[in-house]
């Protein structure tokens, strides 16, 4: 009895440090030109746990990271890095950020970022951008609902 009871309070830590140490953090490079075309977030859609880290990287010059508005989840703050600047932010509020490069936003640089588990909001769908940000949102939010 005595020793069952040792066994799972050791499991029971063991899960607690295993979910602490299981925090990732994911790299998103900002490119003047990537697999998909210029101007671009590589990769453009990452799925996050709560609590899980990205980590923007100024890999090529000129780029900044925000959060457009209307796309950020209920209750959470959007987000602003300066150009040319390495940005790592944290996110454990669970829903999706629609992000932009400022300077290129016009020019389609845009992502997509899930946390959680979520259901992606009507709302997102309805948020206006400018022409050739509008296609690659479109694919993206179509992704990210066709993913379970
Ligand atoms: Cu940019």
């Amino acid at each position: 009895m005595n020793s069952l009871k040792t066994f799972s309070a050791a499991a029971l830590f063991s899960c607690l440090a295993m979910s602490a140490a299981l925090a990732e953090t994911f790299e998103v490079k900002m490119l003047n030109q990537g697999e998909k075309g210029s101007m671009v977030f590589e990769p453009d859609f990452v799925a996050l746990k709560p609590g899980d880290t990205v980590r923007f990287i100024p890999t090529h010059k000129s780029h900044n990271v925000a959060t457009i508005e209307g796309m950020v989840p209920q209750g959470a703050t959007g987000f602003k890095s300066k150009i040319n600047e390495a940005f790592e932010i944290a996110l454990d509020h669970p829903g999706f950020y629609g992000i932009k490069c400022s300077p290129h936003y016009g020019m389609g640089m845009v992502m997509l970022i899930k946390v959680g588990d979520a259901q992606l909001p009507d709302s997102y769908k309805a948020v206006e951008h400018p022409a050739r940000a509008k296609p690659r949102f479109d694919a993206l939010l179509a992704a990210a609902e066709a993913k379970p």
